[in-house]
């Protein structure tokens, strides 16, 4: 049995109710690292879904290179993410839906972008060119669009809500991220300490299974989020100047 610390990669994948997908998007991740030749771990971070989501996580320990932190109820998914990433001690951390939306045929590209050197934060992105979404009601589009909208001025990426992405650890070591809401993606991009960041397009699509968990709150938490941001600007570096940002057309 490997203990934590013979992985060089992490995933966290925060759930809540979502039994119906899990196993499979678990089976796919290990077959994407092996055919990568990634020693990856997944963390699932569970929130005691009703749905029994933890316990059947623990059910696939033997067989997958899967472990679940049991938290004892609802307590958001930023806050699941961080506490998932303090869990583990590979040196590459990275985050993606359980959801199936975060197409994981990216995962090597975004691995391999931040262990080659190439930047040290590879975010998987809908807003670049080869990147797009399927499936989503007009209404999640122009939802999307304005959240985008609203945070461009902060930095040059361009999936600034995107919440798919990998990371040196030491990109997240000793930054305070906010645990607010959705969103642990602009925490890291505007808070994180990277020189570069790169941008892999890849088309999102909608939930396969279970129910959707964005509601009116979570946007509130947004535009909470993004007040604190634009409020703390003045105090750092403009993202732009300060950081490279390369996009990467997918073959
Ligand atoms: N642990 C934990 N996970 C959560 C929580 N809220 C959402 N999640 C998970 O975070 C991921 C994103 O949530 P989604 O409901 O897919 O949000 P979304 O992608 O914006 O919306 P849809 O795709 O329409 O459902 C999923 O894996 C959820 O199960 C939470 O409070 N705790
Ligand atoms: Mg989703």
């Amino acid at each position: 049995m490997s203990t934590s610390s013979d992985y060089e990669v992490a995933v966290v994948i925060p759930t809540y109710n979502e039994a119906a997908g899990i196993e499979s998007l678990i089976a796919t991740l290990s077959d994407v690292f092996a055919g990568a030749a990634i020693r990856g771990e997944i963390v699932v971070v569970d929130d005691n879904s009703p749905d029994g989501t933890g316990a059947l996580v623990d059910s696939l320990r033997s067989r997958y290179p899967v472990r679940c932190v049991h938290r004892a109820g609802k307590l958001g998914l930023a806050s699941a993410v961080i506490d998932g990433w303090a869990t583990c001690d590979a040196p590459i951390l990275g985050v993606m839906d359980a959801d199936f939306s975060h197409d994981p045929r990216i995962v090597p590209d975004l691995v391999n972008a931040v262990r080659s050197g190439e930047c040290d934060l590879a975010i998987g992105s809908r807003y670049v060119p080869g990147g797009g979404i399927t499936n989503w009601p007009w209404r999640r589009r122009v939802t999307s669009r304005v959240a985008i909208l609203l945070a461009a001025p902060l930095t040059r990426v361009k999936d600034i809500t995107s919440g798919y992405f990998f990371c040196r650890r030491e990109v997240i070591e000793g930054v305070n991220l906010d645990p607010i809401g959705f969103k642990i993606g602009l925490e890291v991009i505007m808070k994180g300490k990277y020189r570069q960041a790169k941008e892999v397009p890849y088309v999102f699509t909608d939930r396969r299974h279970g129910a959707s968990k964005l509601n009116a709150g979570e946007i509130v938490n947004y535009l909470k989020q993004l007040a604190k941001m634009y409020a703390g600007a003045g105090r750092r570096p403009r993202d732009g100047a300060a950081r490279a940002i390369v996009s990467q057309r997918q073959e």
